[in-house]
């Protein structure tokens, strides 16, 4: 009896075929993970809180791994989007979820519509079932932005400088509601700064006159007025120059020597108020005099929007 060929063929190709198929098989069949995320939550415009959950849809327990932030301009994960965070994702059994949240920066400016992209595994240290379905993007975020901007009279300049977004000169450009702005008046030599005006300029003037936006939600124009400075200044006679307490509202005041003090104003743009103390050490306050915007017996001399160089000299005369 004689054995077909063909029939003989088969056997020698299972019996050299069937040891690797075998592998194969046991390959595949062999537990492995499989992290991808299903879903992605974000609140926020600039500071986003973000709530990721992460889950192993493989056979075998996920060993701790990271999970990458990305923000991108479309849905789709690439090599160029920005890292804005990872997270320190826990061991996962199968068929189990990890919740993970963080707290992340957008960086300046991302404006208009943008994804914020979760990856599982971004470090690459598992081996999966499947490698490629570990990313997944949040819903479309938007900015929407507003422009900020700080102009000056003649004597000086403005400089701007904000929390978030950017600024080009004295112009910013920065998320609606998100940011806050700082516009610095800067007095070229020989003027004083004289005050923030402008028909949409809100904010607060601080301490160091520059004006503070915060969150602005329309556009801001805020106008620097500068001036030539004038000096009023006063003498105290023979009382120390402490004995007078000098004002202005706009300018700034100072002592300038052991009898004598002053404040430099903007020309025809400040109140200057001079008090006297009635007494000092064993000296009487005894009048103003001066300059004729000076001349008083009151102890408070008022100066409005002085427009040249005045002096005033509080008398004391010994008690
Ligand atoms: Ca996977
Ligand atoms: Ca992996």
């Amino acid at each position: 009896m004689r054995t077909p060929l063909t029939a003989l063929a088969v056997v020698l190709v299972l019996a050299v075929g069937g040891p690797a198929l075998a592998s194969d098989a046991a390959q595949r069949a062999k537990p492995k993970p499989d992290l991808k995320i299903t879903q992605v939550e974000v609140t926020g415009t600039t500071s986003l809180s973000v709530s990721v959950q992460l889950k192993n849809a493989g056979t075998r327990k996920a060993g701790s791994s990271t999970v990458a932030l990305t923000v991108s301009r479309d849905a789709t994960a690439s090599s160029d989007d920005a890292v804005v965070g990872t997270v320190k994702a826990p061991k996962v059994k199968p068929r189990k979820k990890a919740e993970l949240t963080a707290t992340v920066q957008v960086p300046a400016p991302t404006v208009g519509t943008y994804y914020l992209i979760a990856c599982a595994d971004s470090t690459d240290k598992l081996k999966e079932r499947k490698e490629g379905n570990n990313c997944r993007a949040s819903a479309a975020l938007t900015v929407s932005t507003v422009t900020v901007t700080g102009a000056a009279t003649a004597g000086g300049s403005v400089t701007a400088a904000t929390s978030a977004g950017v600024c080009s000169g004295a112009t910013c450009t920065v998320p609606s509601g998100a940011a806050t702005v700082t516009l610095t008046p800067v007095a070229a030599a020989g003027n004083s700064f004289a005050g923030w005006s402008g028909a949409s300029c809100p904010g607060t003037t601080d301490t160091q006159k520059r004006r503070v936006i915060t969150n602005p939600t329309a556009t801001v124009a805020c106008t620097a007025t500068f001036a030539p400075s004038r000096a009023v200044t006063y003498n105290t006679g023979g009382a120390p120059a402490s004995a007078v307490a000098a004002t202005t509202t706009a300018g700034s005041c100072a002592v300038n020597g052991a009898n004598t003090g002053g404040c430099t104003v903007p020309s025809g743009a400040a109140t200057v108020t001079l008090t006297a103390s009635s007494t000092s050490g064993g000296l009487a306050f005894n009048g103003w005099s001066g300059d004729a915007a000076c001349t008083t017996t009151n102890a408070t001399v008022t100066i409005t929007n002085p427009t040249a160089d005045l002096t005033c000299t509080a008398a004391y005369l010994p008690i």
